[in-house]
């Protein structure tokens, strides 16, 4: 499950075509677990619980924290290209917004910086 977490997977993910078997699309490669994400830069799981908490560092304006229960299949859109975080980012208006995932919390980066030590933090 790990490695649709990383870098080259995430790139990977950036293609429709790449939305693992999960998912049931022929063509699909089996490894990717989830997609949308741009740059999950840390990443933990609950001890307790099995939830996944990912910090995706955003391109321009925001940053945001994304959450994957245990229970998933897999699939997942977390909306990169289309979404930084909450916000349609291309286009930059009326974004198709339909079967994405929004994180569970954002921040602009006009508030300062990377949460992603403060995820590690509380999760470790
Ligand atoms: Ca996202």
């Amino acid at each position: 499950m790990c490695a649709i977490l990383s870098r080259r997977a995430a790139n990977l993910a950036a293609r429709p075509d790449a939305i693992g078997k999960r998912r049931g699309r022929s063509g699909a490669r089996g490894e990717i677990w989830a997609y949308g994400l741009r740059n999950p830069w840390r990443f933990s799981f609950d001890r307790e619980t099995g939830d996944l908490w990912i910090a995706d560092v955003g391109q321009n304006d925001f940053e945001e924290i994304d959450f994957q229960p245990a229970a998933s299949t897999g699939g997942e859109n977390y909306g990169w290209k289309v979404m930084e975080g909450t916000h349609c980012y291309s286009p930059q208006s009326g974004c198709d917004q339909g079967g994405k995932v929004l994180p569970v919390y954002e921040y602009s980066h006009a508030s300062g910086c990377s949460r992603a030590a403060w995820l590690w933090t509380i999760t470790s």
